[in-house]
């Protein structure tokens, strides 16, 4: 099967664009074949979300299509590796697949927000980064359903990761330590409050981007990339599921205080996360992530090396 489309190029400029604003449509770069065996196959493996974090989907998956033969086949082929390692000027290791999906008229997604989960578990001055593709076309001026996403050069994510994400959470364990009240309500807030409170919101969605994709079309972001999801209006289309790739630079290490981190609200307001991979993937404080255990069976496959 051919993946990527024979005709797609990164070019100067393309990669210019994604290292000053975060993100890049990539306009066609998957084959039709692609994006049909990934939209056939993600209907069985996503389910309804358990966490209070993932409750705006419908039905969402973590560690998806881990071992799939399509997503390996992708990961080796060498113009994929190509495009990956030229827009980012890095090595690159696949680490994870998720699922999102959106019901019409229904459901909210994410609010604005960075990749406290998916990133939490490397150290905040590694690089990141998604690729997400709908697997339903979105138009903004019918249903809608996509991504809003905000240029790094205008309002960059990065001190979310640097500063406010870490007191949020210590700040939790604090008040729980101390035996002071604190709801879930409140946690939530906490975390959702500095990116959606009024003021933020209003400049996030002056600055917001949202493209149109057809079928093959994708979006690359950067994990410094404020972004959130878009209503799906009512219309034709029922659902709008999503595939997403997580990559990080395959020098990255473990931040073990942030990954334990996201367990701290978990367990004090007893509900699951929606993945344990921010748990297993290393055991010590700066342990090389490419060392995983998780990765000893397919390390040659999830490094995205040119050479
Ligand atoms: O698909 C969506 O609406 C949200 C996806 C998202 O936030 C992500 O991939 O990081
Ligand atoms: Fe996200």
């Amino acid at each position: 099967m051919e993946l990527i489309n024979k005709n797609f190029i990164v070019t100067d400029s393309d990669v210019k664009k994604f290292q000053k604003e975060g993100f890049l449509l990539l306009k066609g770069i998957y084959s039709q074949e692609f994006v049909e065996t990934i939209k056939a196959k993600i209907d069985s493996d996503i389910t309804a979300p358990s966490d209070k974090y993932q409750a705006g989907f419908s039905r969402i998956a973590f560690d998806l299509f881990e071992g799939d033969e399509t997503i390996s086949s992708l990961m080796t082929e060498k113009k994929f590796r190509e495009i990956m390692n030229k827009l980012s000027g890095k090595e690159l290791l696949y680490t994870q697949g998720l699922g999102f999906e959106l019901k019409k008229n229904d459901s909210k997604g994410f609010p604005w927000h960075i990749g406290t989960q998916s990133f939490g578990y490397q150290r905040a001055e590694d690089f990141g980064c998604t690729i997400w593709t709908p697997l339903v076309s979105i138009d903004n001026t019918k249903q809608q359903g996509g991504m809003a996403y905000v240029p790094k050069s205008k309002i960059s994510g990065e001190f979310l990761y640097d500063d406010v994400d870490p007191v949020v959470f210590e700040m939790t364990q604090k008040k729980i330590e101390a035996n002071e009240e604190i709801s879930l309500e409140e946690f939530v807030h906490l975390r959702d409050g500095p990116l959606n409170d009024e003021a933020m919101k209003k400049i996030l969605d002056f600055y917001a981007v949202q493209d149109d994709f057809e079928l093959g079309d994708a979006l690359i972001f950067d994990k410094h990339v404020i972004h959130r999801s878009v209503f799906l209006k009512d219309g034709e289309i029922e659902a709008r599921a999503a595939f997403v790739m997580r990559f990080v630079c395959s020098e990255s290490k473990y931040d073990k205080k942030r990954a334990l981190n996201l367990e701290i609200p978990r367990k004090h307001f007893n509900y699951k996360g929606p993945t344990r991979f921010h748990l297993d993937v290393c055991d010590e404080e700066n342990d090389l992530i490419k060392n995983s255990k998780l990765f000893k069976d397919d390390i040659k496959t999830r490094t995205l090396s040119i050479n």
